[in-house]
């Protein structure tokens, strides 16, 4: 069995990274509605995780920003003329919708897709379906371009299999990448792929959130499995505790992460959480699955949205141990830094912190884990990955080099409708499509 990697693939901020107010149930991107952004330092705080993450030496990947304005979705409701009266009417007439068809929301690969590699697969493919996102609206205009996207990173069809994204109807909510996790011994072999869904659609009886909406369905997680082609055995359903998501944890990632045989996540994160752990255990069938508990007397609820402690990520050291990725947010916490120094000291693979500041993401409801995909990946897929989109060095200076030229520094609301900002925005794309290779990706280029 050759080397299986498992590589990260973090959501390049796009030009127009902005604080809208776009998603109920996620208590930060409403908190900061209508503050100012900056775009410029959003996009080089993303770049240095990923720069962090590749200095380690483990795989780095980036996935390009979206078109925005989205002005064909403007077109598609309505608006005519010119591209800069489809954005002065829209602005005028339904400013609320101009911010959806603006936001960089893109950047959050974690809702990019959900991931299935060759090792759980029925024909050994690596399986993609892009998240339908139709909870809202922002993010459901994201999955064709997204597909597009991943199709000019993963082009080869003797590895990658592309599906299209679900139905877009709540019945089949979709979030991707969020609200699944894989266990494994070793990332190359047959994993247990975990599905948490936070409603089921066609059973009334079973509970549901009541002050927040839950994005995810059972039916939607079910859907997946299926046409992954996963082995029933091996793939695990949960239901999210629908208090947590009235608490504000939005997706799984913001109460559970996982990776190999490591989950770690609060004591409220899951419905019957006894039995969850027992399903995990019996279709991971090794003895040495290690689930890290947090209760609640240690780390509220609250604290763990604040902080986003469990939004991180859980990287595997070449000697079996584990570092944890944390935004910084979770040392301005007394009590979560406290937590990060036990955890770290005690005796769990777990035994590294690193801290990056994310600010501009996280007051979106973004943390590290929210900005990357995961894609395990054997020797054979790796080599047939677009080299182009795997940060070094090189790639790295000219992404920085690319932000500096294109990106403004700050963005309010009323610079939406401003035709230069789309004009900006397209240049810096057309541009990005040809350091990353990726050929023809935006409708304004097809
Ligand atoms: O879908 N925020 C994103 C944050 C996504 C985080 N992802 C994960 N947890 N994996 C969302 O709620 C806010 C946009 C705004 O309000 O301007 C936003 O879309």
């Amino acid at each position: 069995m050759s080397k299986t990697v498992e590589a990260n693939f973090d959501g390049l901020v796009g030009p127009t990274h902005n604080y809208a107010g776009l998603s109920v149930g996620n208590i930060a991107s409403t908190n900061n509605q209508s503050a100012p952004s900056n775009p410029k330092k959003a996009a080089l705080q993303g770049l240095t995780k990923m720069k962090s993450l590749h200095d380690m030496g483990l795989v780095q990947g980036v996935l390009a920003p979206q078109e925005r304005p989205d002005v064909h979705s403007l077109r598609a409701l309505g608006f005519t003329g010119s591209d800069a009266d489809v954005l002065s009417k829209a602005a005028e007439e339904v400013p609320f919708v101009l911010a959806s068809c603006a936001s960089a929301s893109s950047m959050w690969t974690a809702n990019a897709a959900t991931v299935s590699p060759s090792a759980d697969t029925a024909d050994n493919k690596v399986h993609f379906t892009p998240a339908n996102l139709c909870s809202k609206f922002h993010r459901s205009i994201e999955h064709e371009t997204t597909g597009r996207i991943l199709k000019g990173v993963f082009g080869s069809e003797d590895h990658f299999s592309h599906h299209p994204a679900l139905l877009s109807t709540a019945h089949f909510g979709d979030e991707g990448a969020a609200n699944h996790t894989r266990f494994c011994h070793q990332y190359g072999e047959q994993g247990v792929e975990f599905f948490v869904y936070g409603q089921h659609a066609f059973d009334s009886s079973k509970p549901k959130p009541e002050k927040f909406p839950a994005r995810q369905t059972f039916e939607a997680s079910q859907a997946i499995a299926r046409r992954h082609g996963l082995s029933e055995s091996k793939t695990v359903f949960a239901q999210q505790n629908p208090n947590v998501i009235d608490q504000g944890v939005f997706h799984n990632d913001v109460i559970a992460v996982g990776n190999r045989n490591v989950l770690f996540c609060h004591e409220q994160a899951f419905l019957n959480q006894a039995e969850v752990y027992t399903n995990l255990k019996q279709a991971y069938g090794k003895d040495d699955f290690c689930i890290i508990e947090v209760p609640e007397s240690k780390i509220r609820v609250e604290t763990a949205v604040k902080s986003y402690l469990f939004n991180s990520q859980l990287l595997s050291n070449p000697d079996g141990s584990m570092t944890i990725v944390v935004p910084s947010d979770c040392l301005s916490d007394q009590q979560v830094e406290k937590y990060l120094d036990k955890l770290v000291a005690a005796d769990n693979p777990i035994n590294e912190v690193k801290v990056f500041d994310l600010r501009q993401s996280m007051n979106n409801g973004g943390g590290p884990a929210c900005l990357r995909l995961r894609v395990a990946l054997n020797q054979a897929e790796l080599a047939a990955t677009n080299s182009s989109c795997l940060i070094d060095d090189q790639l790295f200076t000219t992404l920085n080099q690319w932000v500096e030229k294109h990106y403004r520094d700050r963005l309010i609301e009323a610079d939406l409708a401003d035709p230069q900002l789309l004009i900006e925005s397209r240049t810096a794309l057309d541009e990005l499509t040809q350091i990353l290779k990726l050929g023809s990706i935006y409708q304004f280029q097809i």
